[in-house]
Parts: structure tokens; sequence; C-alpha cells
């Protein structure tokens, strides 16, 4: 493989300090109101938000740039129907069976349960996928590296891209996701990351009063 060539950095901004810490505030103070919402309203949202959400995803870091990840994109309502009997049949398992007490203990604030009507509902379900490999235009194979890291990073500017312009997101994981290869056509190479619901939040949408970690709590600083 030969070198990229290289050009200068003319994208790069820097602020002044009070700049710096002004849009920095702001952008904090932005983001600390996304929640995760679980009940969704049916009011469309026009594709082209979606796809530039998606443009934003896509400048992820990854590794050795190979974007290791592919996003289908769900509006079809027989589509979403399919999704929603897989992943309830799935979730029922999960909450009869498969989940230990303690995961169901660490559930019960939430009240989730087996019923997801919002992967009706939703007017976008964006599936993340994951792919171990990618697949050259002559069929051969090439090997990704840290696709989970990379893919996880690129998911976490999707939902920061789409709570930036005003919509909601349920990060979604039926387990076992594979119904979702199934259902969309991906091939075996790619694993299903999460289901992202994307919408307006219903009307009448709560959420949980939950509180985060205090800066203390998530963070050391090693100054010596
Ligand atoms: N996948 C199940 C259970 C679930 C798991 C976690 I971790 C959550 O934060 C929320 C739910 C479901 O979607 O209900």
């Amino acid at each position: 493989m030969t070198r990229y060539p290289t050009i200068p950095l003319e994208q790069y901004r820097e602020y002044p300090l009070d700049e710096m810490r002004q849009r920095l505030s702001e952008f904090y103070a932005d983001i600390d109101r996304r929640r995760t919402v679980r009940e969704f309203s049916a009011r469309p949202v026009p594709r082209d938000i979606i796809e530039t959400a998606l443009k934003a995803a896509n400048t992820a870091p990854s590794g050795a740039n190979l974007q290791p990840w592919h996003f289908a994109v769900v509006s079809g309502p027989e589509t979403k129907k399919q999704i929603r009997i897989a992943a309830e049949a799935e979730e029922r398992e999960f909450y009869e069976h498969r989940a230990s007490d303690e995961w169901l203990a660490a559930l019960e604030p939430l009240g989730t349960d087996d019923k997801k009507p919002f992967l009706e509902t939703a007017p976008y379900l964006v599936a993340v996928f994951l792919q171990k490999f990618g697949e050259l235009p002559d069929g051969r194979k090439v090997k990704h590296y840290y696709p989970a890291e990379s893919t996880g990073l690129a998911t976490g500017i999707l939902i920061t891209a789409l709570h930036q312009a005003g919509l909601a997101t349920l990060t979604h994981t039926p387990s076992p996701m594979k119904f979702l290869n199934e259902i969309l056509g991906r091939p075996k190479s790619e694993r299903p990351f999460l289901l992202l619901v994307v919408g307006y939040p219903a009307e009448d949408a709560e959420v949980p009063d939950i509180e985060r970690k205090e800066l203390e709590e998530y963070t050391s600083f090693i100054e010596e």
C-alpha cells in the first residue's frame, strides 16, 4: 500500500480561550438535555435530515480509516412491523428466561418490558451494523480493525447529531439481534450493533427521573 498524499490542515479552527469555554459550555448544556425516549410520535421526519445525521456519524474516527459500519435505515411500515415482531419475540425470551435476576433488577427502575410498540410508531429505525470485514469491488475481503470501538464512536456521533437536530432517539438492543441480518438482507460478515429508534417524542412522553454521576465520580486527573 502506498501512503496517502498529505494536505494542509486547513479545516482546523483554534478559538481564543474565552470562546472555547463559551462554545463548550453551550454544547454541554445542549447535550445534557438529551434523554433516551421510549414513547415516539408517528410524525414524519424528512429523509434528508437522517441523511445529514448519517454523514455526521460517518466522520467518526475508525481503525485504519476503514469505516467499518453500515446503517440500514428503515421507514417502511411492513419492515418495521417485521422487526417489531422479531424483536418482541426475543425480548419475551429475555425477560421471561434469559435475563439473570441481577439484570432484571438493574432494569426495574427503567420499567422496560418486552413490548416495543415504538418499533412501529417511530418514523425511522436505524439498524447499525458492525462490519468485521469489508469487501473490495473484486470480492476480496479486507479485515477491519477495532470495528466495535469504531462503530460505537460513529453511533455516538449519530445520536449527538440527531439530538442537535431536535430529534429523540432510543438505543434499543434486542438480544440476540441476528434477525436484523435476515430482515434487512445484510451479510454474515456484519454483526448487528444496535437498533436506533429515531423520531419526535410522543406529546405526552415521560422519562425516568434519573441522575448523572458527578464529574469526580467518573474521572481521575493525574497531574504529576
Ligand atoms: N434489550 C432489552 C433489555 C434492556 C437492556 C438494557 I442494558 C437497557 O438499558 C434497557 C433494556 C430491552 O430493550 O428491553
